[in-house]
């Protein structure tokens, strides 16, 4: 008998999406609801980012005695600690870390799966209040199962991903993930304390009106970078604009806002930094994953994001990323032959 459910909570989902495929054994599901439960640890925590002047500064004892630890290194502890003590994840490499760390016990060697994140991307933006993230990929060992994973389970290219997630701790707390299925997001309802699903099998708007990169770097960016973001500021109704300029400066808010309501995000590589900023491994990728899933692009300005080979897990990319016209457009003048 179907039954008819108004609420579907994230684990509801992710069971639902094992009975439609018997084969499956269940431990990638495992995997994201592990990450959906070291997501709701930490929206409580960034919740109470705010009284850090009751509970004590980073470093101090808080009123329980107990040492506060920084945002970024408790989110960390967080996802690796569940990844760690689940079933389904052989190792982590994370921003936070300058090496991978392998499980290396029984359990954790049979383990399918590797994962790397970005516990707390944008944490520059914890202090003012603003939305920050956390962003994930997924990826099948290439190892042998039954040995502890290694560097090259971490160093697979893009495409080889078999989910990527992000976490955005806004407004509201929602999780969205992507596997080949599809995308879907999951906002957090305090009042049950469970992701339920409210963004079902998300597409990302063709076109849309908002460009979105840093405007302060813009005299280091390379000249055909520049040339299409001054295209973008003389947009008007004949030609498809006007085009607004939204920076948060917090990538999980700026690309998930440009997902769900169509747009462009660039952090290009200046002159200072060509290689940009932004992790391939902890950001683009998984990003990338995301919203080509959702019918978007994503590219270093030359090349796929996700079919870039990756040869150090700390590797940074320029990026550009969003709806699939407005791409188009960016590669019109980025694939432009040099004059
Ligand atoms: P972080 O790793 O210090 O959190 O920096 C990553 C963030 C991204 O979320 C955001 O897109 C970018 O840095 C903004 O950088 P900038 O201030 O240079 O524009």
């Amino acid at each position: 008998m179907a039954i008819n459910r108004k609420i579907q909570t994230l684990d509801e989902f992710t069971i639902q999406q094992m009975r439609n495929f018997p084969q499956a054994t269940g431990e990638l599901s495992g995997l994201l609801r592990d990450m959906g439960l070291a997501a709701k640890r930490v929206h409580v925590e960034v919740n109470k980012a705010g009284l850090v002047d009751i509970l004590g500064d980073a470093g101090t004892m808080n009123v329980q005695g107990e040492e506060v630890k920084k945002l970024d290194v408790f989110a960390n502890n967080q996802f690796m600690g569940v990844l760690q003590h689940g079933i389904s994840c052989a190792g982590i490499g994370s921003e936070e870390l300058d090496d991978i760390v392998v499980f290396d016990d029984e359990v954790s060697n049979q383990s399918k799966y590797v994962c790397l994140f970005d516990p707390l991307d944008g944490s520059s933006n914890i202090d003012v209040n603003v939305s920050i993230g956390t962003i994930f990929s997924v990826f099948r060992r290439v190892s042998e199962l039954g040995k502890p994973a290694t560097k090259a389970d971490f160093l697979q290219a893009g495409n080889k991903q078999v989910a990527a997630g992000y976490v955005i701790y806004g407004s509201s707390t929602m999780l969205v993930y992507a596997t080949r299925r599809g995308v879907n997001g999951f906002t957090l309802d305090q009042s049950i304390g469970e992701f339920t699903l409210s963004h079902p099998d998300i597409q990302c708007p063709d076109t849309g009106k908002i460009y979105s990169v840093n405007h302060g770097n813009f005299f280091q960016y390379e000249e055909k970078v520049k040339e299409y973001i001054n295209a973008c500021q003389r947009k008007n109704k004949d030609n498809g604009g006007p085009y607004t300029q939204r920076y948060i400066g917090s990538m999980v808010a700026d690309v998930h806002r440009n997902l769900i309501k169509g747009g462009i995000f660039m952090y290009p590589g200046t002159t200072d930094k060509p290689k940009g900023k932004l992790r391939l491994l902890y950001e683009c990728n998984p990003f990338a994953f995301i919203v080509e899933k959702a019918g978007g692009k994503a590219t270093n300005g030359k090349q796929r994001i996700l079919d870039i080979e990756p040869t150090e897990i700390h590797q940074r990319t320029p990026m550009f990323i969003g709806s699939k016209l407005m791409m188009e457009e960016l590669e019109s003048f980025t694939q432009q032959a040099t004059k």
